[in-house]
């Protein structure tokens, strides 16, 4: 993973340079919050896929975990487009990163500046290319998604990524592509990095978006499975439903739209990626790629 340039609090400094103190505030305690957009080629040029709402998401979540952001919105997407250019990068991810810098350490952050960096760089699928067409194997973690009253799940907050790093190293050991945690009453919240959905007799269901992170994929999902008239509904299940489902599938601007194939070697629906998966897989690829003219709203030409 490299790049030319990091955007680093209003400058572009060289990927090599960009560096922060040892005592930074963030680095001890997971201060910070980010977000994770992707941009894709499309005929007119790269493209970012959902920019305002990535940085919607980013202003809330900086003011759930009390930090003021001292760029505007429009700051933010030049910033972006400029790094992009500046990178070279036909598509890839971005990375923007608002985090508590240098001053004292203990827990009290208020006297710590707000420090704002940008990453960009060139990034294939998240769970490897044949993913995207096979499907994984996850497992159902022994680790709970951190209660709602623990921190905030509306907010991508650092550290609260310590949970899912825990169901990520467990998956890993255990020989599964990905872990699924259940929050703390047994149901099924979501993957380490991705919301989840599942099939049952040709309706879609995911998860209610009020104890997980409010994906903007699992939005885009939502709306390519209204206009290609596939039923969505909203619901808490339990593991054993996702056992029995026709299709589960991961979202994420990461991980795209990831089928799953096993879960805790339960072999999931034909055991590969479903045909409403790829459905909206393609659906979903065709808006990414600019193919899709309807929904040119949804990106941010570079
Ligand atoms: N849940 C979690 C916990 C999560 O981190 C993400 C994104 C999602 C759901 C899906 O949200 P959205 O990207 O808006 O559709 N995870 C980001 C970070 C992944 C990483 O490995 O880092 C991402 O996909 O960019």
């Amino acid at each position: 993973m490299k790049a030319e340039k990091i955007w680093m609090n209003g400058r572009m400094v060289d990927w090599d340079m960009a560096k922060v103190h040892v005592c930074t505030h963030a680095l001890h305690y997971g201060s910070g919050v980010f977000e994770g957009i992707r941009a894709y080629q499309t005929n007119r040029g790269t493209a970012v896929f959902r920019l305002v709402e990535h940085i919607e998401r980013l202003y809330d979540s900086a003011k759930i975990f009390k930090m003021k952001i001292p760029y505007s919105r429009e700051d933010i997407k030049s910033a972006i487009i400029s790094l992009i250019n500046q990178n070279h990068l036909k598509s890839g991810y971005i990375r923007p990163l608002v985090y508590r810098g240098l001053h004292d350490l203990a827990l009290n952050p208020f006297n710590c500046p707000v420090d704002f960096i940008i990453a960009a760089w060139e990034w294939g699928a998240y769970l490897g290319e044949e993913a995207l067409t096979k499907g994984i194997k996850a497992m159902i973690s022994s680790y709970a998604r951190s209660h709602i009253n623990s921190t905030s799940q509306k907010a991508k907050i650092c550290g609260n990524y310590v949970n899912s790093i825990f169901a990520k190293m467990e998956a890993i050991e255990e020989g599964a592509d990905e872990a699924i945690l259940l929050d703390s009453e047994g149901f099924v919240a979501e993957g380490t990095g991705e919301n989840i959905f599942w099939v049952k007799k040709e309706v879609l269901y995911t998860t209610p978006a009020n104890t997980v992170l409010s994906g903007i994929t699992r939005d885009s999902v939502i709306k390519i499975a209204m206009e290609l008239g596939i039923p969505v509904q909203q619901k808490s299940t339990g593991r054993d439903e996702l056992y029995i489902s026709d299709e589960v599938f991961f979202t994420g601007s990461a991980a795209e739209i990831t089928p799953i194939r096993e879960i805790d070697r339960y072999e999931i629906g034909i055991g590969k990626r479903g045909p409403i998966t790829e459905k909206i897989q393609k659906k979903f690829f065709e808006i990414t790629k600019g193919i899709d003219e309807k929904y040119k709203d949804w990106l941010e030409f570079v």
